[in-house]
C-alpha cells in the first residue's frame, strides 16, 4: 500500500461493513442442503445429455448438492491455513473479501492463517506467497485495486501445473484455496477441486465470482463483485460529459464502457444516465446488422437531432461491439487463427516495422469477404486488430478504439449527406473510453459489505469441507443482514463449448438477456432518449449520507429481482 492516503481512503479504512445476520456467528455455523431461499433445483446432471461430457471431466464433484448455510451447534474449529489467490482483471472490492476470508478465520480460531498466493494463479505454480496478517490487511479494508497480493491471467489446466499446484498445497499444509476470479479463473477452480479429490488431497477449492463484467451470474449468482462500483464511477462520468456536452452544445461524445463480451455496463449505465443512443452488442448480433447500418444508425439520430437544432448527443459503446457485428467477427475470427502465436504469420507480422507493409501483409490472407471489412476500417482500427491476442487467443477489444473507429466512419457518411444536401448541422465529436479507472475505485458500499460477506462465506464453506463450489449471497435487493450465503457446485454452471478445436467444460458467460426487464426497460426509453435532452447526472459514488444514495443497488439488479419474483 502506498504510505500516502487521501483523507477519504483514510475515513474508508474504518468503514464497517454490515454482516448478514447468517454469518454473524461463525462458530456456529452449519451446512445444509440448500431448500429454500436459494432454489433448489435438479443438478444438470438429471436434466442435461451434456452431463455425461461434464460427469466425464467432474467424476467425483460433479453431484455435489445446492449448500445455504444456518445456524448450528456452537463448536470448537481447529486453526485453519487457508490460500488465496486473485485471479484476472481488477474489480473493486476484492481486498474486502480477503479481509472478510481474515476476519472469519480468526473469529473461528485466532490461531487459523491467511497465505496469499503472489501474483495471480501463478503465485501458486511458482510457490509466491505472503502472510496476510492483522497489521497488513489494516491497510487495505474498503480500497480498490488488487495491490495487497497483485493478480495475473495465468491459467491452472495442464497436468504439469494441476500437479504443481497439488504440490504447493500439500507443502503449505492448506485446508482451503480460495480462487477470486472470473467464469474462466472459476472453470479451473472446478478443475483443480476436482483433481484434488482425485488424489485424496483434502484441500477445500472455493471461488469467488469477480468481475466487473457482470457476465458472471445466473438465476443463483445474482451479481459478480465489481459490478456495482464500475457502473457507478462509468454513470458518474458519462453524466459528467453529458453536462458539458448539454452546456457547450456543440460536441458529439462517443464513450466506449469496458465490460469485455457482455453490454451489462453499458446496459447499467444507459439505464442510470440516458444517453441520446446506447449500442447494446447482443442485440446487433441479434438483428445481425451490419457496421454499415450501424453507422447509419449514428448518422440518422444526428441528421434528426440537427434538423431540430441539435448538434450535439452522447452515443455509448459497449466495448465488444465489433466481435458482436457478423462481418467484423467473421475479420476476428479469421485474424485470431492466422495472428495465433504458433502461426509462421505472427513471426512475420512481428518483423514488419512499416505499418503499411503490415496491412498489406494481411490483406493478402484474408478471405475476400473479410478483406472488404478489413479495408472499410480506419488505419488504426486495422493495426489494433493485429496487435498481440490475450491468454486465450482472443483479439483483445479494450485496445480496439471502437469509439475513434464509430467517430472517422460517421465523419465519412456525414459527408456524403452533406454533400447531397440531407445534412446541414456541424459534426463535432469527442471520443472517451470508461475503462480501467472503473476497476480499481474505491469500492461502493454495497461492494464493500457484498465483497466482505462472500470472503466470510468461502471460510464457511472451507470449514464444512466443501469442494469445487462458488459461494453465494442470494437476496441481494433485501436488507445486508436478510443475505442468504451459501454455495452452488461449479460443475451445475457449466456448460460445453468447443475451445481451440476441443470440446471442454466451461462457466457460461451471461450475455444481456434482450427478453429480461433490464434490456426491456431500457427498449421503451430509448426513443425518447434520442431526440429529448433527458440526460441524468448520477454524480459520484457516496460514502456519507441518506443510505438511499450511499447503498443505492444497480438498477439491473433491481430489475432483475423484479423479473425474478414475477416468475415465482
Ligand atoms: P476479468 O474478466 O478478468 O474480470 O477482466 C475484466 C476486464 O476489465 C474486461 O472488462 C476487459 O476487457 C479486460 O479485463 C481487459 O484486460 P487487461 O486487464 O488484460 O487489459
Amino acid at each position: 500500500m502506498s504510505s500516502s492516503l487521501s483523507p477519504l481512503q483514510k475515513y474508508r479504512l474504518q468503514y464497517l461493513p454490515t454482516i448478514p445476520d447468517a454469518l454473524k456467528n461463525m462458530k456456529m455455523l452449519k451446512a445444509i442442503e440448500a431448500k429454500t431461499g436459494l432454489e433448489l433445483k435438479k443438478h444438470p446432471s438429471e436434466l442435461e445429455i451434456s452431463f455425461t461430457t461434464i460427469a466425464d471431466f467432474f467424476p467425483l464433484s460433479h453431484r455435489a448438492p445446492f449448500l445455504k448455510f444456518t445456524k448450528g451447534k456452537q463448536a470448537l474449529t481447529k486453526p485453519l491455513r487457508v490460500g488465496v489467490v486473485l485471479s484476472g482483471g481488477q474489480a473493486a472490492g476484492g481486498h474486502n473479501v480477503i479481509s472478510g476470508i481474515f476476519d472469519a478465520l480468526k473469529s473461528l480460531n485466532p490461531a487459523s492463517e491467511l497465505i496469499g498466493f503472489l501474483n495471480g494463479p501463478s503465485g501458486i505454480i511458482k510457490d509466491q506467497t505472503t502472510e496476510i496478517t492483522a497489521p497488513l490487511i489494516e491497510g487495505y479494508r474498503n480500497q480498490g485495486g488488487f495491490d495487497l497480493i497483485g493478480s495475473g491471467r495465468t491459467k491452472i489446466e495442464t497436468s504439469e501445473q494441476l500437479k504443481t499446484a497439488l504440490e504447493v498445497v500439500l507443502k503449505h499444509k492448506l485446508d482451503g484455496l480460495i480462487i477470486i476470479g472470473g467464469d474462466d479463473s472459476n472453470t479451473n477452480a472446478a478443475l483443480l477441486a476436482e483433481y484434488f479429490l482425485a488424489r485424496q488431497c483434502e484441500t477445500s477449492v472455493v471461488g469467488v465470482p469477480k468481475t466487473i463484467d457482470g457476465d458472471l451470474k445466473n438465476k443463483d449468482i445474482e451479481i459478480s463483485f465489481g459490478f456495482d462500483s464500475a457502473s457507478k464511477n462509468y454513470s458518474e462520468t458519462i453524466g459528467s460529459l453529458m453536462r458539458d456536452v448539454f452546456s457547450a452544445k456543440k460536441y458529439y461524445c462517443f464513450i466506449k464502457l469496458m465490460g469485455r463480451s457482455a453490454s451489462h455496463i453499458t446496459l447499467e449505465c444507459a439505464l442510470q444516465t440516458h444517453p441520446n443512443l446506447t449500442f447494446i452488442s447482443e442485440e446487433v448480433a441479434a438483428q445481425k446488422s451490419s457496421l454499415k447500418q450501424l453507422v447509419g444508425e449514428v448518422c440518422n439520430l444526428i441528421c434528426q437531432r440537427a434538423s431540430n437544432g441539435k448538434d450535439y448527443g452522447v452515443v455509448l459503446i459497449p466495448e465488444g461491439l465489433v466481435e458482436f457485428i457478423p462481418e467484423v467477427k467473421c475479420l476476428i475470427v479469421e485474424l485470431n487463427g492466422l495472428l495465433a502465436e504458433s502461426t509462421p504469420h505472427y513471426a512475420a507480422l512481428e518483423n514488419l516495422k512499416d505499418d503499411s507493409k503490415k496491412i498489406e501483409y494481411i490483406e493478402k490472407l484474408l478471405s475476400k469477404d473479410s478483406v472488404s471489412c478489413f479495408r472499410s476500417l480506419p488505419k488504426d482500427n486495422k493495426l489494433q486488430l493485429l496487435i498481440g491476442r490475450d491468454s486465450h487467443g482472443n483479439v483483445q477489444v479494450s485496445k480496439i478504439e471502437t469509439e475513434r473507429m464509430m467517430i472517422e466512419m460517421v465523419k465519412e457518411e456525414l459527408y456524403k449527406r452533406t454533400k447531397k444536401g440531407d445534412y446541414q448541422g456541424t459534426f463535432s465529436p469527442l471520443s472517451h473510453f470508461c475503462g480501467y479507472e472503473g476497476r480499481a475505485c474505491l469500492p461502493s458500499n454495497f461492494d464493500c459489505q457484498y465483497c466482505y460477506a462472500l470472503g466470510m462465506t468461502a471460510v464457511a464453506l472451507i470449514k464444512s469441507e466443501a469442494t469445487g463450489y462458488i459461494c453465494c449471497l442470494s437476496n441481494l435487493t433485501k436488507r445486508v443482514e436478510d443475505w442468504i450465503p451459501g454455495g452452488i457446485p461449479l460443475t451445475s454452471m457449466m456448460a460445453m463449448e468447443t475451445r481451440h478445436g476441443t470440446a471442454k467444460p466451461v462457466i457460461t458467460k451471461a450475455l444481456v438477456d434482450l427478453n429480461g426487464k433490464p434490456f426491456e426497460v431500457f427498449s421503451q426509453q430509448r426513443a425518447r432518449w434520442a431526440q429529448n435532452d433527458d440526460y441524468v447526472n448520477p454524480g459520484p459514488t457516496q460514502f456519507f449520507g441518506p443510505e438511499e444514495i450511499t447503498d443505492a443497488l444497480t438498477l439491473t439488479l433491481k430489475l432483475e429481482a423484479i423479473e425474478k419474483q414475477d416468475k415465482t
